[in-house]
């Protein structure tokens, strides 16, 4: 027992946050190039001009990732790259650029992911109107049949969006998060359900352009929940809280408004009822779309809240200890939500899982050694990984894991304040130095988690 033997062992990373090379060779501005010129936005001012310089450095880090015994590398697209006016005329070096990725992976051995989108909206789209505009729908439609038209003969593994929760709550509810916006809810359930019909609309342009059969998932997150005890009356209140909805205000951190659509075609009543006055026209040629059949789940997982039942029948928190672990940025280290996590979602939704992304920022330092000792990353992926084997050897169907992330790189609003990666990387020199959470993860993937 334990993880399956063609576990598929990643990595991820998004193009944004890694790339660099801003405005080179022809690339679109993407709202994050905007967002990070504005006074105020990020962290100390930092952008994602360089980043890790993968863009030139793509060589080196495949080798990094091939020595390290990845089986996979999850990465995205820039759509501005690619389409630097978000539709129409085609960047041919951008292209290239991933070919050359592409292909430097299959040699080294390492399966190719690729997420169309990981929130680099182009912003001649965003002009237009971007999530806002219907058209959207039909843009990145457009944009996935690219796609696929120039990299699935190759590639066979696609994920659509990357967390929508959080491009939605982070970009327009609360506005820390490109483009910066506070915009009315109305206004974000518009967007959402714009998003939703994007995926499904990629699904079936990805398919109908693929040069071979492909696999595709969709990769949302959120806070997962696990019991206090293995009462059944615990893990029925952990299950339920999962798929609660939160108040209107603070409506796009949850699980079901973004994947019952997907997968179950329609969505959850409670919250028809509750957003209702919110909500944007919703038809049935909408939730045909949007559930397109799809063939795994992904989801991306980082800590979850612990849940018993209460005395009135309903879930109810249970207030973390005194002194509870936390990380660098302060989240909370909870282990169990790997296991129960993907446990209650497979029970919903019935689809192999993959876990998109999962890791930790750390406070890393190079030591006088030279080296990067990083103790409490090797213990929360140990916590964190053991935690989803037993899931697995409770018989959820799990296929896969991708770390988050391979390198430490921009952090979005934090800028290059949080190191989430198991390589680390000097922002000025871009040397990258293997942290001992690297070697550790090498070892794991070569027993496939036997000692987890
Ligand atoms: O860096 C991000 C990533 O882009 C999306 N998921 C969470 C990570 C850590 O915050």
């Amino acid at each position: 027992m334990g993880f399956r033997d063609d576990f598929v062992w990643g990595a991820a990373t998004s193009a944004y946050q890694i790339e660099g090379a801003f405005g080179e060779d022809g690339k679109g501005m993407d709202i994050w190039d905007v967002f990070c010129r504005e006074p105020g936005r990020v962290y100390e001012g930092h952008t994602g001009d360089v980043a890790c310089d993968h863009y030139h450095r793509y060589k080196e880090d495949v080798a990094m990732m091939k020595a390290m015994g990845l089986k996979a590398y999850r990465f995205s697209i820039n759509w501005a790259r690619v389409l630097p006016e978000g539709t129409g005329k085609i960047n041919e070096k951008g292209i290239a650029f991933y070919n050359g990725l592409i292909d430097a992976l299959l040699e080294a051995g390492i399966e190719p992911y690729i997420t169309l989108y990981h929130w680099e909206l182009p912003y001649e789209l965003y002009k237009r109107g971007g999530w806002m505009n219907e058209e959207i729908v039909e843009w990145f439609g457009q944009y996935a049949a690219l796609v696929a038209d120039r990299f699935s003969d190759r590639v066979t593994n696609f994920f659509t969006l990357n967390e929508p929760q959080c491009f939605v709550g982070l970009g327009f509810l609360t506005g820390v998060h490109a483009p910066g916006l506070q915009s009315p809810l109305r206004d974000t359930f518009q967007m959402a359900h714009n998003a939703l019909k994007a995926h499904g609309r990629a699904v079936q342009m990805l398919r109908a352009h693929a040069k071979q059969p492909i696999k595709i998932g969709y990769a949302p997150t959120s806070g997962m929940t696990y019991p206090e005890t293995e009462r059944p009356e615990d893990i029925e209140a952990a299950r339920t809280a999962l798929f609660m909805l939160p108040e209107p205000e603070n409506w796009t951190w949850n699980v079901s408004w973004w994947s019952d659509p997907v997968i179950l075609g329609k969505y959850p009543e409670e919250g028809l009822e509750l957003y209702g006055p919110w909500l944007p026209k919703i038809t049935e040629e909408d939730m045909k779309l949007i559930s397109q059949p799809i063939d795994f789940y992904g989801q991306n997982i980082y800590n979850g809240k612990c849940v018993r039942m209460g005395a009135n029948g309903k879930p109810e928190l249970v207030k973390r200890d005194a002194g509870f672990s936390r990380t660098a940025n302060n989240w909370p280290v909870t282990p169990e939500c790997l296991c129960w996590g993907p446990k209650f979602l497979y029970e919903r939704y019935q689809k192999p899982i993959y876990i998109t992304e999962n890791g930790v920022s750390c406070h890393d330092v190079v030591s006088l050694d030279g080296k990067v000792h990083d103790p409490n990353r090797i213990d929360f992926l140990s916590r964190y990984l053991g935690a989803l084997k037993r899931a697995a050897e409770t018989g959820v169907d799990i296929k896969g894991y991708f770390q988050w992330s391979l390198m430490d790189n921009f952090e979005w609003n934090f800028g290059y304040l949080e190191r989430f990666g198991l390589v680390y990387v000097d922002f000025t020199s871009q040397k990258r130095i293997w942290k001992d959470s690297a070697y550790w993860y090498h070892d794991i993937i070569a027993e496939n988690g036997k000692r987890l």
